[in-house]
């Protein structure tokens, strides 16, 4: 009889375990940056630029200096002297941590005052006179390609104009001969418009210098700690082994907190002339004005179709606006991030992409909110142009997709512009989704509701995203290479402690990772304390963005249990006084093979590491694995929405969201769900409400919670979400795929296209997000698209 321990007991994989760190949280117990405070400390503010273009004439910062408290000013010209004026960026662009010679960006950072308290420090900037000449102003791609366009980046050489990149994938000979074979072209185009993660928690660091014995320490909120050490060691050229950097709490990231910003830069420098710990912590405007913008792309395509809805190539063309600067992370060989993830899910033969970025006066964007690298634009236009087809076609949405899809039997498979998916059951999780929402019930009722004037929509998202960077061969940043790792000591009485290369930011990794210990180990979850984000206790990794961490670091949490368990091994065999080759494991235990009774428990081995191992075998019961994985993990998903319109006012309700995620095995199915609540709810909050948008002079008009609208509990819908299909990765240790951006990435589509769907036979065939009530008056009342992010208005 099998005396192995109850896995969902000890809170092992599959268990609905409660997250541990909510215990501190929920009591106000967190331990942010903001909470800390060190002996000495000063405060540092940041002087940003009122205009979104001008040359800088002078800088004059004495009354600056005159005001009591006040302990040091930095401006670009003190940078500049150490070289640290400008900074590299993970893209391989340089950008101005204090302005010098001009601001391209409204928001951009011009000075820096460090006081005995954030208001005196506050009220130094405001004591600092800058004359600015302004100059002409960018605020969209097609202004910056335009003949006589003002060249934003005039420091740069060999950049005579605004483009970034021009970059391409896929076969266009091909894709060409395609479409000339097609019966039907359809084609669409489109604007994600720009967006920002905000999370609670602004940006901010401590930095804290110690001359005696050269370190440097510093405290701060980013999501990829190692990366951050790394960079500080080349730009302020500072050895590696003297910096440490702290990433506490985090009050969430969701891809805010990846780059490296001014005010980071700012902080460390002024530590080191101050010798006394500084802090910086960003106010929301700054946060929402000048740091992590998403999307704020066109997209533009084009669908070659056989009469009956096969899909036989695809052509697309995006111009993304990147702001002043390039400075947001993907992995170095994408230009446009993994934008063709794009039709991943679907079988089509060729395919081509073209993609420019351009600067402009706004600040720098790009970056990934909560989604792989512009996966969420890629997901987005695919479903809609998906749509678009149908529509063209007069086919059912639905079955252009279930007919288009890869096959289960088709893996591994090939997409057109080069990734390799490994598995999936997209039919099935359609046919759940479609199931769940009572499809050919709806549409009856659809017809019938049209027939008394009311207006009912269906709409279909998928997706399929590339999660878990890399595989070190083809994916780096800035040449690192990402893997992940995790590092396992298990004590003398059974008790362990495991640091990991990621960084949780809310993502619950203190409680799933000491799940997969307990599964590979039989350790109960809760005798595995989790620890991560200090560079001089974790092991070296990339951190957490991407959903990678679960792909990457998750397996590195698998692979170092499995060496641990192999010592463990050697050490049963041992106390059992039998060769190694007799022992059998079952969960928690080692036992005689032939005799089962005889047995002993994971935590016997760990004592005997530390009281009673073999002759010759190194004492403990530690180890560390780097995890290379040899592909990304390919989750999949289908969100269904149906909604009713109001033909009167233009606004929208949803009815019902149902949501079929594939995210392989679930390591906690509670944690899991709240990923995608999380996700959908943000989904929501694009498609319905949220957009930043500038004015003809660059000025960001949203940046404040007036503006830019964050859901609550009041107006977001319930979602029903499904989660019986499971399709383990096939290369992952535990057979787990990433899940904490998917439905943030596969949603918006599916509200889009439930409007869409509500407003089909009126002549509308798009309206861009964010699908405010007016515009979706205007479309139904005129007949006509909108398009674009939404205009200011004259009278603001
Ligand atoms: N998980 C699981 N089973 C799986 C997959 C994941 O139980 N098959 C669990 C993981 O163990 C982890 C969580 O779900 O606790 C998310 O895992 P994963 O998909 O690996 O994503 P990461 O941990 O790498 O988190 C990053 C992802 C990103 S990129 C953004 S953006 C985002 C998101 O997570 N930011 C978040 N979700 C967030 N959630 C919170 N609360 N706060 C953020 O800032
Ligand atoms: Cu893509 S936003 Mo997350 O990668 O931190």
């Amino acid at each position: 009889m099998s005396q192995a321990v109850d896995e969902i007991k000890i809170g092992g994989l599959g268990a609905s375990r409660r997250r541990v760190e909510d215990n501190r949280f929920i009591r106000g117990k967190g331990n942010y940056t903001d909470d800390i405070v060190l002996p000495g400390m000063l405060h540092m503010e940041i002087l940003r630029s009122p205009l979104a273009h001008a040359r800088i004439k002078s800088i004059d910062a004495s009354k600056a200096w005159d005001i009591p408290g006040v302990h040091l000013v930095l401006t670009g010209d003190m940078m500049a002297t150490r070289n640290l004026a400008w900074m590299p960026t993970l893209s391989y662009d340089t950008q101005a941590v204090l302005a010098t010679d001009k601001v391209r960006f409204q928001g951009q950072e011009v000075a820096c005052v460090i006081a005995d308290d954030p208001y005196i420090a506050k009220d130094a900037c405001e004591a600092i006179v800058v004359d600015y000449e302004p100059l002409p102003v960018i605020v969209s791609p097609m202004q910056a390609v335009a003949e006589g366009a003002p060249v934003i980046r005039d420091d740069k050489e060999n950049q005579p104009d605004n483009v970034i990149y021009d970059w391409e994938v896929g076969d266009r000979d091909g894709t060409e001969r395609a479409f000339a074979a097609a019966d039907v072209v359809s084609k669409l185009e489109l604007h994600y418009p720009r967006s920002h993660p905000s999370p609670i928690e602004c940006c901010g660091s401590i930095a804290d210098f110690n001359r005696a014995t050269s370190k440097l320490t510093v405290y701060m909120t980013t999501q990829a700690p190692h990366i951050i050490r790394a960079a500080v060691a080349m730009v302020a050229e500072l050895p590696e082994h003297m910096i440490r950097i702290v990433s506490p709490d985090i009050g969430g990231g969701f891809g805010n907190k990846v780059p490296i910003y001014p005010g980071y830069v700012c902080s460390i420098l002024a530590s080191i002339l101050l010798e006394r710990p500084v802090k910086w912590i960003e106010d929301k405007s700054g946060n929402l004005i000048s740091t992590g913008f998403a999307r704020d792309v066109y997209l533009k395509g084009e669908m070659a179709l056989r009469k009956d809805g096969k899909i036989l190539a695809v052509r697309m063309h995006t111009d993304a606006d990147h702001g002043a600067f390039f400075s947001d992370a993907q992995p170095s060989k994408f230009k446009i991030g993994l934008m063709h993830s794009a039709f991943a899910a679907y079988d089509i033969p060729v395919a081509h992409l073209t993609a420019r970025g351009t600067y402009s006066n706004k600040a720098p964007g790009g970056v990934a909110y909560r989604c792989s690298f512009r996966v969420t634009e890629a997901m987005f236009f695919q479903e809609r142009m998906v749509q678009a087809a149908a529509d063209d076609l007069g086919i059912d949405q639905a079955q252009i997709r279930a007919m288009n899809f890869v096959r289960d039997d088709q893996f591994p498979h090939r997409t057109p512009f080069g990734f390799l998916t490994d598995s999936g059951q997209y039919g099935k999780c359609l046919d759940v989704a479609l199931k769940a929402i009572d499809y050919e019930n709806f549409r009856r009722e659809q017809a019938e509701a049209r027939s008394r004037g009311r207006l009912l929509g269906l709409g279909i998202s998928t997706m399929t995203e590339p999660l878990g960077a890399g595989n070190s061969r083809e994916y780096d940043i800035l040449g690192i290479k990402m893997f992940d790792s995790a590092d396992l000591k298990v004590h003398m009485t059974g008790k362990a402690i495991l640091r990991t290369g990621a960084k949780t930011q809310g993502q619950g990794h203190e409680t799933t990772w000491a799940q997969i210990v307990a599964h590979e180990l039989g350790i109960p979850a809760e005798d595995v304390v989790v620890e991560e984000g200090d560079t001089d206790t974790a092991p070296f990794g990339m951190g957490t963005y991407a959903s990678r961490s679960t792909p990457v670091a998750g397996a590195a949490v698998a692979m170092v249990s499995r060496k641990i368990r192999a010592k463990a091994r050697k050490l049963a065999a041992h106390l059992l006084e039998v060769s190694e080759e007799d022992i059998e494991w079952e969960l928690g235990r080692f036992y005689v093979r032939s005799a089962p009774g005889r047995g002993v428990t994971i935590q016997e081995c760990a004592i005997a590491a530390y009281s009673n191992m073999p002759d010759g075998m190194e004492p403990g019961l530690e180890n560390t694995a780097y995890y290379d994985p040899p592909n990304l993990t390919w989750p999949f998903a289908v969100y269904i929405v149906t909604v009713e319109v109001d033909p009167q006012t233009g606004v929208w309700d949803v009815l019902k969201l149902v949501a079929v995620d594939d995210c392989g095995v679930r390591i906690n199915p509670m944690i899991v769900e709240g990923q995608i609540m999380g996700g959908l709810t943000e989904a929501y909050a694009m498609s319905n409400m949220q957009f930043i948008t500038f004015d003809a002079e660059g000025n960001c008009v949203g940046a404040n919670y007036m503006d830019y609208l964050l859901p609550t509990a009041w107006e977001t819908p319930g979602f029903e979400l499904h989660s019986e299909v499971v399709t383990p990765c096939p290369h992952h240790p535990i057979g787990a795929k990433g899940i904490g951006e998917c439905a943030a990435v596969g949603g918006p589509a599916a509200f889009v296209n439930a409007v869409m769907d509500a407003l089909s036979g009126t002549g509308v065939r798009n309206i861009d997000m964010p699908l405010l009530p007016d515009r979706v008056w205007e479309a139904i009342t005129y007949h006509r698209d909108v398009s674009g992010a939404p205009p200011v208005r004259s009278d603001d």
